[in-house]
């Protein structure tokens, strides 16, 4: 077989990019992972907009690793984005990852070369190197939306994007700003910029839920204790279906009375977060446990939004709740009380265009120094297809995905050998603890890599039939959500006949490391080896 420069080529230096060079570094493969910033932590390097945080709570959202854990502390329950861009950037450098990584570098182009069992990666720099294996550390929620709003090159103005906010000042204070886009990084700006700014209108196609983070200090007690036991934190948590100590569902609305539902609603709510997720453990799949839910938080808009036009617009109708991903938030019903805060219906009012001077609706002309577009990310395939992957006929992965991605285990996808998708769709990726996610994946593959050193292989794929069965499990796992008949970014539409295809795979993290177990035990069945 022909020699490679690297064993591994990690595409990416966000929380999985940097935990798959230092796993496999460890493992002893050489490893160089390229990444498009000019420095570490993938989305929390790019999202670093006013207001910006995680929804997963801190004691959770970080490696679990017994010499990393006890070296830092949080906060926050739910850290705001310089703090957890700190954190993955003393990971990077207590990992010593850095030398591994050609920052500002993005790859343009991974092509399988089938006689050499290897990726030739090119790049933006016009560097080029073989690699054995490609991971695709890119992030599921990384590749951004683009504004395409008619007069936009025209605007004297700036605009910016949550998901890449610049890195140079941006000046809020005392401006006339425009949002537009409120799911949950536009939740989280509103109140954040409302706060210098002269006016925030605030532009909302569809009302989503939103709830409040209940945000304060990390209970450093709880911090500590978990510190002194990271190895059985982490196997806690790998065996919670989202990779953190939420509570899940209570049981069926219908196995409580009224009064227990409304105690059971509160209690939740006072939590705070994706608590109010799992309040019922049948409120994803029926719509009366559902709607009790969805009333409680609808109610919460009334009482919370003063002007009743207002709270009537902001008040989600459309779908059930938790169908879409829910938004949490730190104030944001509550910052539409301001007066500098405005609302826009766009259902109702269309923009028609962006002027030189703001924005042009149909019943409004308004001026904007600042147009911040939350638009939302071209998920789960947007990043993996900038890459330009190409296998021995030229196909994308993504060319075979016209009825929806088709992996094993979410991480590889057949026709593309040696391309790991970390996260990926059949995985539960986005409905789970993120960073775990990526902890998870590096595992096995590090694993995976280490069964086919010793035994010579350089070449692994998934079988068709272990394809063919894992894909059909995760619609399976989704056949009977509410979720699935919601436009939303999980759902891939087929374009033949409307079928729906939920990606990411639902039935938990821990029913999903069950999986991977069972699958390392039985020395990788499923997967070919050559
Ligand atoms: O994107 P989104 P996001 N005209 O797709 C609107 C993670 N995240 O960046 O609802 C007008 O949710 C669109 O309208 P509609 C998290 O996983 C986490 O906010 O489609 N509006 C919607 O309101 C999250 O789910 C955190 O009708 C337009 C918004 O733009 C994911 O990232 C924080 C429009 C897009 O919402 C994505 O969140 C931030 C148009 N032409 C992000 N096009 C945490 O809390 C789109 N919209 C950790």
């Amino acid at each position: 077989m022909n020699s490679v420069d690297y064993d591994a080529v990690v595409v990416g230096a966000g929380a999985g990019g940097i935990y798959a060079v230092h796993k496999l570094t460890q493992e002893g493969l050489r490893v160089i992972a390229f990444e498009g910033a000019p420095d570490v932590g993938g989305v929390w390097y790019h999202n670093r907009y006013p207001g910006a945080r995680v929804d997963i709570e801190s004691y959770f959202y970080c490696f679990p690793d017994e010499e990393l854990y006890p070296r830092w502390t949080w906060k926050e329950r739910y850290p705001a984005q310089p703090e957890i861009l700190a954190y993955l950037n003393f990971a990077a450098d207590s990992w010593g990852v850095r030398p591994h990584i050609r920052f500002s570098t993005w790859v343009t182009g991974a092509q399988w070369e089938p006689a050499a069992h290897r990726y030739r990666v090119t790049t933006s720099s016009g560097e080029s190197v073989t690699g054995r294996y490609l991971i695709m550390a890119s992030g599921q929620l990384s590749k951004a939306r683009t504004p395409a709003f008619p007069g936009l090159e025209d605007y004297r103005g700036r605009w910016v994007q949550t998901s890449h906010w610049p890195t140079d000042h941006v000046e809020t204070a005392g401006k006339r700003i425009a949002v537009i886009g409120t799911g949950s990084s536009g939740v989280q700006a509103v109140p954040a910029l409302a706060r210098d700014a002269e006016n925030v209108t605030v532009f909302q196609r569809t009302a989503n839920y939103s709830v409040p983070a209940q945000n304060g200090p990390l209970d450093q007690q709880k911090y500590a204790d978990l510190a002194g036991r990271v190895a059985e934190m982490r196997e806690a948590i790998l065996h919670h279906p989202t990779g953190s100590d939420i509570p899940l569902g209570a049981g069926p609305a219908g196995s409580f009375t009224p009064e227990e539902q409304q105690a059971l609603l509160r209690e939740r709510w006072a939590r705070g977060g994706h608590t109010m997720n799992a309040v019922f453990s049948d409120q994803g799949t029926d719509i009366h446990a559902n709607t009790l839910v969805a009333d409680f938080v609808r109610q919460h808009v009334l009482d919370t939004v003063r002007d009743p036009v207002t709270a009537d617009i902001l008040t989600p109708r459309s779908y059930p709740i938790g169908s879409r991903r829910l938004c949490v938030d730190t104030g944001y019903y509550e910052a539409f009380n301001q007066r500098n805060v405005d609302l826009i219906d766009v259902k109702a009012d269309p923009i028609e265009r962006i002027t030189p001077q703001g924005i042009r609706t149909r019943d409004h002309d308004l001026e904007f120094d600042l147009i911040v577009f939350a638009l939302g990310f071209s998920a789960f395939t947007g990043a993996l297809d900038e890459a330009n992957i190409r296998n021995e006929f030229g196909e994308r992965p993504t060319d075979r995905w016209a009825r929806g991605p088709r992996t094993l285990l979410g991480l590889m996808t057949r026709g593309f050998p040696n391309l790991f998708l970390l996260t990926g769709p059949g995985s539960p990726s986005v409905l789970a603890n993120m960073i775990l996610d990526n902890v998870q994946h590096v595992d096995f593959v590090a694993d995976l890599l280490r069964h086919m050193g010793e035994r010579g292989h350089t070449k692994v794929e998934p079988e068709e039939k272990a394809q063919d069965e894992w894909t059909a499990h995760v619609a399976e796992a989704a056949s009977n959500l509410l979720r699935l008949n919601v436009e939303n970014y999980m759902v891939h539409v087929n374009r033949d006949d409307g079928s729906r295809v939920f990606m990411p795979y639902v039935a938990g993290l821990d029913r999903y490391v069950a999986e991977c177990d069972k699958v390392a035990a039985d020395d990788f069945a499923g997967f070919a080896f050559s």
